[in-house]
């Protein structure tokens, strides 16, 4: 395996973009540059931490138990579900949201764009390891631009010689003052499908407010949301292209106990989570010898 002083010879970027080797043994890339810090876990091309230098808080959350651990998903950040969301159609025994997120990527480029912004491209083969959960040959490969806006680019590319169907999201915990005094514009009249107790169609009106355990998967959108934060007295956009579906989710108390690693007492009324994909009707159809981009944006606004 790559170490991180190989990595830092290949890919670093003086103290801008800098590899280290986690307690866990995963390996961190750390970014900081004039606009932004941030970090990420190359297990999963997961993005953990985004903190523009104009916010004084993370924009991007990580709970404080979250743990780096080989082959577990860590809490927070924006992990990659792929190459389905949610629970597998047919096998119970597959991991939730796909074993993407908890295998290990390699890096393939690193620069400085035009703007001063830092980049990383990842990418993950299919593998023995993969195959029995996903016989297709493809290529997957996320891109983050780390700035005072935050980019990630999520290419599948089908290699083999059929077609093949994906579900994905990027399942980004954004950071927020209290649950409570949130509200999530963009969605208004959008159908969703209500994952809490049983499964059911319904239609949202006006902005989402949170009051219980909330966990949504909006279809047939491709709006931008606008997570507003009274208590930090900010407004996170949540820009997207080539994704139809955003899923809103926070776990509230009970959920919040039972997963553990939410950071107790109470770490899960600091962070919304509104994730953009395609789940459910939007899942996409990537034809043979060809590629698919789903493309997020954020940036934060104090107001
Ligand atoms: O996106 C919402 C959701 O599907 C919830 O149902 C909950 O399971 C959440 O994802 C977290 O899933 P994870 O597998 O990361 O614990």
């Amino acid at each position: 395996m790559i170490t991180a002083q190989q990595l830092n010879k290949q890919f670093g970027i003086g103290n801008q973009l800098v590899f280290r080797e986690d307690a866990s043994g995963l390996i961190v890339a750390d970014f900081d540059n004039g606009y932004a810090e941030a970090k990420l876990c190359l297990q999963g091309a997961h993005l953990m931490m985004w903190r523009p230098k104009s916010q004084s808080v993370p924009v991007v959350w990580l709970s404080r138990d979250a743990k780096l651990a080989i082959g577990k998903s860590i809490r927070g950040g924006a992990p990659v579900c792929w190459p389905w969301f949610g629970a597998h159609a047919t096998e119970p025994g597959f991991p939730g949201h796909g074993f993407a997120r908890t295998v290990p990527w390699q890096v393939i480029e690193s620069g400085t764009e035009p703007g001063g912004e830092t980049r990383i491209t990842l990418r993950l083969l299919g593998s023995e390891k993969t195959r029995p959960q996903w016989p297709h040959d493809s290529r997957l490969d996320l891109t983050v631009i780390v700035g005072e806006k935050l980019r990630m680019e999520l290419i599948t590319e089908n290699t083999g010689n059929s077609d093949f169907v994906i579900g994905e999201a990027l399942h980004t915990y954004f950071q927020v003052g209290d649950i409570g005094a949130v509200r999530i514009s963009g969605l208004d009249n959008c159908d969703f499908w209500d994952k809490v107790g049983n499964t059911t169609l319904r239609k949202q009106s006006g902005a989402i407010t949170f009051s219980g355990e909330t966990d949504r998967v909006y279809v047939n959108t491709d709006a931008e949301c606008v997570i507003e934060d009274d208590k930090l007295k900010r407004r996170i956009h949540v820009a997207k292209s080539g994704s139809r579906s955003t899923v809103v989710w926070t776990p509230w108390t009970e959920k919040a106990n039972k997963m553990g690693d939410m950071g107790q007492p109470d770490g899960w009324r600091e962070m919304v989570c509104v994730e953009s994909g395609n789940a459910i009707e939007n899942v996409v159809k990537v034809a043979t010898g060809t590629r698919h981009a789903l493309i997020v944006e954020f940036r934060a606004e104090q107001v």
